[in-house]
């Protein structure tokens, strides 16, 4: 498949390929999680959930392989360096109890998916205890297990997470493509400028596109 894409057109073949679907729990799209106790409007990120489950739904229905993560922290925080659950001075930590159960715990009701884009049997699901999705997670083993070449990622939030999973995946070897309406900061200014960053000097990340020209590729009745 062939679809138009900055800097330019972004190859991919279904069966060498997965959706990666960062971070989309209630922790950072609902009120009451970790997205919010650092002070955060997290009604801005809910505005990319229809565009999210429309890629999911058509991507699951070609038969393609999905990822989800989660930021997620063991119930003992032996995996959350002191460094990030004491950096700066947040209403709740990572590990208090909040309104959805313990903040970026896994397990905890605010760190469940939300039920929009909710896992299904067959799909991987990784728990990480960074930013990055292959810190820690054995996402790469994972994929190579699966014959995966191709990511194409969506999530929260922009400049963080999916950044840096992103950057991962390019030292990796793997070809990525950002989808710039299912992905959403809490800064907007931030979100137009990694989209900039990571297709910028001839796609030195990766390349970037609408989820329309995706959906066509993938929904035969579309094209
Ligand atoms: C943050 C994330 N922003 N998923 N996590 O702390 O982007």
């Amino acid at each position: 498949m062939l679809i138009a894409a900055q800097p330019f057109p972004f190859e991919f073949d279904l069966a060498h390929s997965a959706l990666v679907i960062i971070d989309m729990q209630r922790d950072f799209i609902e009120p009451g999680g970790f997205g919010e106790s650092l002070g955060n409007n997290v009604a801005l990120l809910e505005a990319i959930v229809p565009a999210c489950q429309a890629v999911l739904h058509a991507w699951r229905d070609a038969g393609g392989l999905v990822v989800h993560t989660r930021e997620a922290h063991a119930a003992d925080l032996s995996d959350c360096p002191p460094a990030k659950r004491l950096r700066g001075n947040p209403a709740l930590r990572i590990g208090d109890v909040g309104p959805m159960g313990r903040i970026l715990v896994a397990g905890e009701p605010g760190n469940q998916i939300i039920p929009a884009l909710s896992p299904v049997a067959g799909e991987i699901v990784i728990d990480k205890p960074g930013k990055g999705a292959f810190y820690a997670t054995g996402l790469h083993e994972s994929l190579q297990q699966n014959g995966i070449s191709h990511l194409v990622f969506m999530g929260v939030t922009t400049e963080v997470c999916v950044q840096t999973s992103m950057r991962e995946a390019n030292d990796r070897g793997y070809d990525s493509l950002l989808l710039e309406d299912c992905t959403e900061s809490y800064f907007p200014h931030f979100k137009a400028a990694t989209v900039e960053m990571l297709r910028a000097q001839g796609g030195i990340i990766g390349w970037t596109a609408t989820s329309a020209p995706l959906l066509a590729a993938l929904t035969p009745s579309r094209r």
